[in-house]
């Protein structure tokens, strides 16, 4: 209806006087409100905790205006939409992000300080020094919450995987482009670190304690899920069909977390699914008057997406798991299919509006799934089904090891997914016919390929699942592409070479640089005169002009002193240890494994600690005095990783109680290492190490991150590193140890000749119990002892501590480390995962822009 000579929309728009605006008053207003109607405290007396939440509704006000219209304007364009599926996002903390992505970081300070607050302390930028004191007087993260509440991270991910997934939604926002991202709505996130003694325990991570502003809840976005039952042969419009008799529903709800882009008005949508009881089916518990034990089991059903799984090594083949993976992924098919059928009356256009994209086999049970709707549901017969099936899906592996890849045991799969098994077994029946056409009674390499595992244990192979329905299979750097062709799947590669390609992963430099490093960002604008470089991350090529201009290298040191600062200041509330900012602070934060190597950095520190103790007074001088910081979490159950998070905190304690040594040398542990802790230190690193045994590592993502930050990189030639040489040059690298195609052959030879005196002294050291626990780091050298180690710490450390040399030579000499600081960001554009989405959009997905208008 019309009221006044209006329409309605043109009423409802004045009603709301347009859009919220973004000045400094107009946000104070809005806290204000919020303070007082959503936070429910009086406007005149609010503390730092309820000032964020107050603020966070704000700016979440501000993302929902912009989600809604990107939303509409895909609906109305109707582009082909790409699909991101994955099991793990770490998003990190939300505030400073939003803030920075809508360009209002200045507004809102403003606002904030005339209010009393500091927006840097808000948004958690500054460390909270009591915060930490109270974790390590107490132990007991619950308390320091409660006293001295926080944004907390949101950690739904285990290492890179999930974090590359965070990076790319914040790209695919920011690049414009029609995107979902889908996942599970965890409870427990990854577990909290916490050290005790120097041993590292678990403790759970109940993010959603107090509240998230970030995500919105839409309780009439569900779905029901199936498990269990039967299959039963029926006939529908004369043809024979497979039934698929369910024996549980659980109710998948959605929770959507807009994803704001930077510089655009584009907002997209990760939407992530929470388990909850389905309703009606416990109608029989109710009669038999069990009213109690109904309600009891009905709860029983959010176990699904309770936690999170912690282990980032291999598959364990566990129940819930699997349901995990159908769980999101039936709720996820059911969705966008609905999204699909709302305007396409048949399925002859999917693969022009659908891109589906598996970020690794997690996902994978979505093609048995597609294919039990086409076939099941929509009735579309084999041909048709599997014709569209194959021109959807894209997947991306992350991974190395052939041991690594996921198998599900098939008596499980048969138990919790009937029909899917049978799906799955219809699809290597007819790859396998395909198979012998070409290649003929070649056995062996059929039951190779063979989605099927036979053996004591039959297994589904869901690696070999993914590439045989997949049009594209995607590596994430060059070299991982490479081991893929010649190691990991070669027989397929034989028989589809057109369908590998790579993408070498990135990183957003909106998070990490803008949102981590602020001064930097300040600076980088101010001497490329334009801040344009945050959307086209090109432009920071052109800092290279002005690498050895002293103007900028003053300012340079300046920024990292200031970032080093913060650093240590962290540090000592943490440990108590005090470190000098004069030092070289040297840093590896990663997830631990044997292969990231770890335990090599802190020989590598032991070795450096007894040259400093066999030293004559006056050559110490010489020493170029450092700061090691080793931080990340090992999985609950890797014991040896376990260990060497033990042999850091005994060989710190030592070192850092050593007279002698004072502050030419400190060793440190950041407990709980995650996406916010990362934010603080790597732009306060000047050296930072990706030392893992070459060949092992997929691509690594953490170096591109210190390489923006003007860090300078100690690395091995594995993952992306051969490429980010490339970009930065060796000579501006520190880079050592055997390269991928020599490893096989170290492996082979001789161990006593391959290791150096210096290791097996350093290793004694430990055996002897120099640092104490003599006993428990017996197993934990005999990884690297007589004959066994496997990761060559022993064949690499001759050349890895000549590389720690060169290292001390160059920062010895400052106008030459801070030119090499300089050319490490410049040459860090390559790095940026945008160019690694419109890769992806261009070459795999098939996917355009599409811009909301302002
Ligand atoms: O993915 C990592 C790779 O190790 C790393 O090299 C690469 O840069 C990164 C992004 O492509 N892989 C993981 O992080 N993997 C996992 O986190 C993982 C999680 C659950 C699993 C298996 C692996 O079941």
């Amino acid at each position: 209806g019309f009221v006044g000579g209006k329409s309605k929309t043109e009423r409802m728009f004045e009603m709301m006087d347009g859009f919220l605006k973004n000045d400094p008053d107009s946000l104070q207003k809005d806290i204000l409100h919020h303070v007082e109607y959503t936070v429910a405290r009086s406007r005149f007396s609010f503390d730092d905790f309820e000032a964020y939440q107050a603020l966070s509704h704000s700016v979440r006000d501000r993302l929902i205006e912009r989600w809604h219209d990107t939303q509409q304007h895909f609906k109305k364009k109707d582009p082909k939409r790409l699909y991101f599926l994955s099991l793990e996002f770490l998003m990190g903390r939300s505030l400073s992000n939003s803030v920075v992505n809508l360009g209002i970081r200045d507004q809102c300070a403003e606002a904030l300080s005339e209010l009393g607050f500091e927006y840097e302390v808000l948004a958690e930028q500054v460390v909270n020094l009591i915060v930490c004191y109270f974790c390590e007087i107490f132990y007991f993260n619950y308390l320091s919450y409660m006293l001295f509440l926080k944004e907390g991270d949101a950690a739904l991910g285990n290492g890179g995987l999930a974090r590359l997934s965070a990076c790319q939604m914040d790209s695919l926002a920011t690049l414009d482009y029609p995107a979902w991202g889908y996942g599970l709505r965890y409870q427990y996130g990854l577990f909290r670190q916490i050290i005790l003694d120097g041993f590292q325990h678990e403790q759970p991570d109940y993010w959603l304690n107090f509240g998230n502003p970030w995500e919105i809840e839409r309780v009439h976005v569900s779905y029901p899920v199936k498990f269990y039952g039967t299959v039963k042969e029926d006939v529908v419009n004369g043809k024979e069909c497979k039934v698929w008799i369910p024996g549980e529903t659980v109710e998948a709800v959605a929770y959507d977390n807009p994803i704001p882009g930077y510089g655009t008005r584009n907002t997209i949508t990760l939407r992530l699914w929470a388990a909850k009881p389905s309703d009606g089916c416990d109608i029989e518990s109710y009669n038999t008057g069990d009213y109690i034990n109904a309600i009891v089991n009905r709860q029983k059903a959010e176990i699904i997406s309770n936690v999170l799984y912690p282990d980032d090594r291999s598959y364990q083949g566990k129940e819930l798991r699997l349901k995990q993976q159908y769980f999101f992924v039936s709720a996820s098919m059911q969705d966008i299919i609905r999204r699909f059928k709302d305007v396409h009356e048949n399925f002859d256009d999917f693969p022009d509006k659908v891109a589906l994209q598996l970020n690794d086999t997690h996902p994978s049970i979505s093609i048995a799934e597609l294919m039990r709707v086409l076939l099941d549901e929509e009735h579309l017969g084999w041909k048709k089904s599997w014709n569209i099936l194959k021109q959807v899906f894209s997947f991306t592996t992350h991974t190395v090891l052939p041991e690594a890849l996921e198998k599900v045991p098939v008596d499980l799969f048969q138990n919790v997914l009937p029909r899917h098994l049978e799906i799955i077994y219809d699809i290597n029946f007819k790859f396998m016919e395909e198979l012998k056409e070409k290649i003929g009674q070649d056995y062996a390499r059929l039951s190779r390929m063979s989605i099927v595992e036979e053996g004591a244990v039959k297994n589904i192979r869901v690696a070999n699942l993914s590439i045989v329905c997949s049009h594209t299979v995607n590596a994430v750097s060059r070299a991982h592409y490479e081991l893929l062709k010649t190691r990991v799947f070669t027989d397929f590669y034989e028989l589809w070479p057109e369908k590998f390609q790579f993408k070498t992963n990135g990183v957003t430099q909106r998070r990490w640089i803008v949102v981590s490093n602020p001064s930097l960002c300040a600076l980088i604008s101010k001497w490329l005169g334009t801040e344009s470089w945050i959307s086209d991350i090109d432009l920071l090529a052109r800092l290279r002009e002005y690498a050895s201009n002293p103007d900028l290298q003053k300012e340079w040191t300046m920024v990292k002193k200031t970032n080093k600062m913060r650093v240590a200041e962290y540090i000592e509330a943490m440990s108590g240890v005090k470190v000098s900012l004069d030092a070289m602070f040297d840093v590896q934060v990663k997830r631990i494994h044997e292969y990231k190597r770890q335990l090599l950095n802190i020989l590598g520190v032991i070795h450096r600690y007894d040259c400093i103790k066999n030293m004559e007074k006056s050559e110490r001088k010489k020493v170029v005095p450092r700061v090691c910081i080793i931080g990340g979490k090992a999985p609950p159950g890797y014991e040896i990783a376990k260990k060497i998070i033990k042999l850091c905190h005994a060989v710190a304690e030592t070192i850092n109680n050593d007279e002698d040594v004072g502050d030419l040398l400190k060793l440190v542990f950041i407990p709980d290492y995650n996406v916010s802790v990362a934010e603080l230190v790597i732009p306060g690193s000047d050296l930072s190490q990706h030392i893992s045994t070459a060949g092992h590592e997929a691509s690594g993502t953490g170096s591109m991150k210190f390489l923006m930050n003007g860090c300078l990189l100690l690395a091995t030639a594995d993952g992306s590193t051969n490429e980010i040489i490339e970009e930065i040059g060796a000579e501006n690298m520190f880079i050592f140890g055997a390269k991928i195609h020599e490893v096989q052959a170290l492996r082979e030879k001789d161990s006593n000749v391959k290791a150096p005196l210096q290791f097996m002294r350093v290793l004694r050291m430990v055996r002897d119990g120099y640092f104490g626990f003599k006993d428990y780091f017996k197993s934990l050298c005999d990884t690297v002892e007589n004959g066994k180690d496997f990761y060559l710490l022993g064949s690499d450390f001759a050349s890895y501590l000549e590389a720690q040399a060169a290292a001390d030579r160059a920062y010895v000499d400052k106008k030459k480390w801070n030119e090499m600081s300089i050319l490490c960001t410049a040459g860090s554009a390559r790095f940026s995962s945008d160019r690694t989405i419109e890769d992806y959009a261009e070459k795999t997905w098939g996917i355009q822009p599409c811009k909301c208008p302002f």
